[in-house]
C-alpha cells in the first residue's frame, strides 16, 4: 500500500507538459458588453483565478509564463469588460499568467509608454515571465487562437482592429497589444519615458524595435482580431503636439530613454482578486 502511494505522488509531482497547441480552444468569440456586469461576477466565473490575478492550468504544466501589462487610469468600465473576457481566454491557451494593471496615480498628463516600462521592471521583480503582453485596457481579442505566448521577434497582436476595418492602418503600426520577451524588451532599452499624452509612442516603440536589429511578428489578419470598446478621449490624455519632433529623435535617444532611464516612485502594490494592482508616481514632464 506504501509503495503504490509513493508512486501515485511522485506520478503527480511530475505533471506532464500541456499539449502544445491547446484542446479547449474554440476560435472566433463574440463580443458583448453587458451592462450590469460586475468584477465579483467576473470572479465567480473564474474560480481557479488565484490572488494577484494568477493562474496556472490545474492538470498539465503550462509550457508558457506570460505576463500581462494594462496601463490604465480612470477606465474601470474597460477593465472590467477586459477581464471578463481575458481570464477565461488565458485558461483556454493553458498559459500559467498573470495581470498586472499599472495604474497612473494622479492628474497629469497620461504616459503609457512608462507605465508599460514600470509594469515590465514590476512584473519580472516578481516572477521570471517568459513573455510580456502590453495591451490597451479598451482592446478585446476576438479569437483565442491568437496565443498570448512569444514569438522569435517582438510582436505586433494588434494587428486587426475593429476601427481601422479589421486591417492595418499603416505598415509600421505597433500599437494596442504587443508582446515581447525580457530579452526583447532590453535589447531595445523597454519604451520611450518621454511621450506625455495621445499619439506616437507606439510608432517610437516600432522604430526602436528595427534599430534593435530585430523584426516585427504579427499573427494572421484572421486571427488577429480585436473590437475596441468605444470611447471618447481620456481627460488628461490630451493629443501630444511634440510627438513628430520627438519621433523625429528616436535615433538619437533610444539608447538614452528607456529601461536604463527609468525612475518612478511605487506607490502601492495590492494583490487584488482579479489583478494585481500598481498604482505609480511617475512624474511630469516639467
Ligand atoms: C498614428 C499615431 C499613433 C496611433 C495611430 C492609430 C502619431 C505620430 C505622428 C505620425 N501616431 O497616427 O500613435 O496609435 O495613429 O490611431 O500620431
Amino acid at each position: 500500500a506504501n509503495l503504490s502511494q509513493l508512486v501515485l505522488v511522485s506520478k503527480k509531482e511530475e505533471m506532464h507538459y500541456c499539449p502544445k497547441k491547446s484542446p479547449l480552444l474554440s476560435g472566433p468569440i463574440h463580443i458583448s458588453l453587458p451592462s450590469r456586469l460586475t468584477l465579483a461576477h467576473v470572479k465567480r466565473k473564474n474560480p481557479l483565478v488565484v490572488r494577484g490575478g494568477r493562474y496556472r492550468p490545474p492538470d498539465c504544466e503550462a509550457r508558457h509564463r506570460t505576463a500581462i501589462v494594462i496601463p490604465h487610469r480612470n477606465r474601470e468600465q474597460h477593465l472590467k469588460y477586459l477581464l471578463y473576457y481575458l481570464h477565461p481566454f488565458l485558461q483556454r491557451q493553458q498559459l500559467s499568467y498573470g495581470i498586472y494593471v499599472i495604474h497612473q496615480a494622479g492628474n497629469y498628463t497620461f504616459n503609457r509608454a512608462k507605465l508599460m516600462n514600470v509594469g515590465f521592471r514590476e512584473a519580472m521583480r516578481e516572477e521570471d515571465w517568459d513573455c510580456l503582453y502590453f495591451h490597451d485596457v479598451d482592446l478585446i481579442p476576438e479569437d483565442d487562437r491568437n496565443t498570448y505566448v512569444c514569438d522569435k521577434y517582438p510582436k505586433h497582436a494588434a494587428i486587426a482592429m475593429d476601427k481601422f476595418g479589421y486591417k492595418l492602418p499603416y505598415k509600421g503600426y505597433f500599437g494596442g497589444v504587443s508582446a515581447l520577451s525580457p530579452l526583447h524588451y532590453l535589447k531595445m532599452n523597454g519604451f520611450p519615458n518621454n511621450y506625455w499624452g495621445w499619439g506616437g509612442e507606439d510608432d517610437d516603440i516600432g522604430i526602436r524595435v528595427s534599430l534593435a536589429g530585430m523584426f516585427i511578428s504579427r499573427p494572421s489578419l484572421r486571427i488577429g482580431r480585436y473590437k475596441m470598446i468605444k470611447h471618447k478621449l481620456d481627460k488628461g490624455n490630451e493629443v501630444n503636439p511634440k510627438r513628430f519632433s520627438l519621433l523625429a529623435k528616436t535615433q538619437q535617444t533610444w539608447k538614452l530613454d528607456g529601461m536604463n532611464s527609468l525612475e518612478y516612485e511605487l506607490v502601492s502594490r495590492d494583490y487584488l482578486p482579479l489583478y494585481t494592482n500598481i498604482t505609480v508616481n511617475i512624474g511630469t514632464n516639467h
